[in-house]
Parts: structure tokens; sequence; C-alpha cells
């Protein structure tokens, strides 16, 4: 597979449960590479672009209330299939239906307040990294443990 980057929010409840620090530990040791990451009181209009997908259900406004209630950690990962992986490692969108072992899986209990966001295919992880991120703040570096985590 390619390397691709792919979008991962720490969301507020995630901050005030102190688990920033575990959650990018997770994807560190996994052996993916971070290239952006900041903290930020998400403004309403951009909250509204991310998830635009769901304007209208009956989730949208409590969800833009929720997520724009705090400070997020906006973070972006890069490796080979790190967009489905990344998924993989959050666990399913209700708590309650993921594996211990996952993020949600270990930190969740109820879908409202799942703890994290994560891009979930090739053209969300491109369209949300470039509303959070300006090209700028993304960085390329080289892992020098390359050889050691790919063949
Ligand atoms: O991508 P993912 O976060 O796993 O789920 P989505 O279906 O895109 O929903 C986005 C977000 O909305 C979810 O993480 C929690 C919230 N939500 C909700 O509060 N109630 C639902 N029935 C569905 C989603
Ligand atoms: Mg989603």
């Amino acid at each position: 597979g390619a390397s691709e980057r792919t979008f991962i929010m720490i969301k507020p409840d995630g901050v005030q449960r102190g688990v920033v620090g575990d959650i990018i530990r997770r994807f560190e040791q996994r052996g993916y590479k971070l290239v952006a990451l900041k903290m930020l009181q998400p403004p309403k209009a951009l909250l509204e672009s991310h998830y635009e997908e769901h304007k209208g259900k009956k989730f949208y406004e409590p969800l833009l209330e929720y997520i724009g209630s705090g400070p997020v950690v906006a973070t972006v990962w890069e490796g080979v299939n790190v967009i489905t992986v990344g998924r993989k490692m959050l666990g399913a969108t209700d708590p309650a239906k993921s594996e211990p072992g996952t993020i949600r899986g270990d930190f969740g209990i109820v879908t409202g307040r799942n703890i994290v966001h994560g891009s979930d295919s090739e053209s969300a992880a491109k369209r949300e990294i470039g509303l959070w991120f300006r090209p700028e703040e993304v960085s390329d570096w080289k892992h020098t443990a390359e050889k050691w985590i790919y063949e």
C-alpha cells in the first residue's frame, strides 16, 4: 500500500479525560509519523464544514455544541494504510460496539462522547487536513526508524 495521511482529532472529552498523550502514544507506537499537531478551540464555521455530511440529522446540533465546547487536539498522521488502520484503532462510532483495545473501547461509553475523530476515506482525509491545517503547518520529515517499520 501507498503512504497516506489521515486527520485524527482528540475531542473536548478526550482532552478533559486526560487521554491526549495516550492517543498520541498509540499512533506513535504503531509506527505512524506525526506530521501536524495543534490545540485549538474550534470555531463554529470550521465545525460546520467538518461535519457538513451530518447537517440536518438529529445529532448534528448537539454534536457541534459538544465538539465546540472546549479545546480539541488536531493531528495529522502519515504512513501506509493509516486511514483504514487509524479507524480500526479508534473503534466503532458507538463505544459500546468498540472492542476493548481500541481508543473508544478503552475510554468511552456513549456515541455522543466518543473521545476521538478519524477520517473515514482518502477523500475525507484530504478535505479534513485542508480544513484544519494550512499547508505550512504540516511538516515533511524523515522518520529515521522507517527502515525498521517498513520492509
Ligand atoms: O466517523 P464517526 O465519528 O465514527 O461517526 P459519524 O457517523 O461520522 O458521526 C460523527 C459523530 O457524530 C460521531 O463521532 C458522534 C456523533 N454521532 C452521534 O452523536 N449520534 C449518532 N447517532 C451518530 C453520530
Ligand atoms: Mg465520520
